[in-house]
């Protein structure tokens, strides 16, 4: 094919391979906070429930801006006590998390000095997002912000740019874009990444340029900050990828509610990350849970597992209440994934692709620590009891044995020049569980 001249394409080469890169690497886990306006409704108005996220309720319900807007003055998130928020995600595992900062309604959760549609106008008055922060950090969690560039509340806001009139609105659109970002890395510089979203507009496909020179700034603004492919489009309006197929932003983002092919051996090329709801589709807080399937921990422990192995990020969505606090529900089912990273979190942080062919029985990680252990997590107990598993030819393995009981090893047979069958040793197991491989030393 022949290739395009791409003046605002990648900026950096990928993979990045500096330390803040790693470490988001190594981190695999992460939860995703959905918080805003929306979550004082919970996708109910004026007694008439809505299924769509809860998030869009105001278009959903055809809610005027001046109405929404005003949920602002009854924002008092009186339960909100960030250190029990951290603890929870600490808990549950994660290594990150990221929070929206402002999402399509326009409501920002910090004190900005650009728009008075912010916290510091609410009856809560006080600095949330700092608060939020501090408390992660200090339970060694790393925070990246989203942002949503769509903004329903900003007079300049333009879905496309027919006029120039409309072109004049997206300069100050832009101007207040850049100057909210920088000011959120002004004001809280442990923030490890930027998240865009709402970046799907013609608009802002027609400013190439712009957020190619925006991704710059902000990263000379806070040196090793990572941002996601969403944010960028080139000059020709590709978003993602530049018109060479090129990734741009520095992992791929767009596995939304969606995991890729468990097979795929290409996506384990670029850094990535899933974004995952916990029911169908709801990001924000909605009141019914009863209206899609709600997925369980089991599953979700797959989610994450499936990601790892092919060198992805998980991130768990949750939505917490206007009042803020989590549903019972939402704090359950970080416990019960709490509980299963007590116990093997090892196939999980700094874990990434075996390099060995899947096998219906689950998913293979590997740790970048270690030359000759390869981790087996099984989520499908085969018919026969016994687990395949398919080397490279000539590697040998040495010995077999569960996570939970190291001494015990399994029987092994060799069916073919590095194929094996292993003997299944657990007995009744209502969780996922690990095997681990020890491979013979070849030299
Ligand atoms: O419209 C949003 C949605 O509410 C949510 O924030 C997700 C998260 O990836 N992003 C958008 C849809 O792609």
């Amino acid at each position: 094919a022949i290739k395009k001249e791409v003046k605002y394409g990648q900026l950096t080469e990928l993979p990045r391979q500096d330390e803040a890169m790693k470490k988001w690497r190594s981190n695999r886990f992460g939860q995703f906070i959905h918080w805003g306006l929306y979550a004082i409704p919970g996708g109910i108005w004026e007694g008439k429930t809505y299924k769509y996220a809860a998030e869009f309720l105001k278009s959903s319900a055809g809610i005027s801006t001046a109405t929404w807007d005003s949920l602002q003055y009854q924002f008092n998130p009186v339960k909100f006590d960030a250190k029990e928020w951290a603890k929870m995600a600490k808990d549950m595992g994660v290594k990150y998390v990221t929070i929206t900062t402002k999402h399509h309604e326009g409501f920002c959760l910090w004190p900005s000095k650009y728009t008075d549609f912010d916290i510091e106008n609410t009856p809560y008055r006080k600095d949330l997002l700092g608060e939020f922060i501090k408390a992660y950090n200090e339970e060694g969690i790393d925070v990246s912000l989203y942002y949503s560039v769509l903004d329903w509340h900003h007079p300049d806001w333009r879905y496309k740019l027919n006029t120039e009139e409309d072109k004049a609105a997206f300069e100050r659109l832009k101007a207040f874009t850049e100057n909210q970002l920088l000011e959120l890395l002004e004001r809280y510089p442990t923030v490890k990444g930027l998240w865009f979203d709402g970046t799907w507009d013609q608009c802002w496909k027609d400013n190439g340029k712009f957020s190619y020179d925006l991704e710059k700034k902000l990263k000379e603004k806070n040196p090793g900050l990572i941002v996601n492919s969403r944010m960028r489009a080139d000059e020709y309006g590709s978003r993602h990828f530049d018109s060479n197929g090129v990734l741009m932003g520095d992992y791929e983002s767009g596995y939304e509610r969606r995991l890729p092919n468990p097979w795929d051996v290409a996506v384990t090329k670029n850094d990535w990350e899933c974004c995952m709801t916990i029911p169908e589709n709801q990001w924000g807080y909605h009141k019914d849970w009863t209206l899609t399937h709600i997925k369980t921990s089991n599953e979700l422990i797959e989610m994450l597992v499936q990601c790892t192995s092919q060198n992805g990020n998980f991130l768990l969505n949750f939505g917490p209440r206007g009042e803020g606090n989590f549903r019972e529900k939402e704090v359950k089912l970080a416990k019960e994934i709490g509980d299963w990273m007590d116990d093997n979190s090892s196939v999980i942080y700094n874990c990434g692709y075996a390099g060995l062919k899947k096998q219906s029985w689950g998913y293979f990680t590997k740790s970048s620590d270690s030359d000759d252990a390869i981790n087996m997590v099984v989520f499908n107990k085969p018919i026969n009891g016994k687990y395949r598993v398919k080397l490279n030819k000539g590697s040998i393995i040495k010995r077999a044995y569960l996570l939970s009981k190291p001494k015990k090893s399994f029987n092994l047979e060799e069916i073919a020049n590095g194929e094996y069958f292993l003997d299944d040793v657990k007995g009744k197991c209502k969780d996922p569980f690990v095997i681990i491989i020890e491979l013979e030393d070849k030299d």
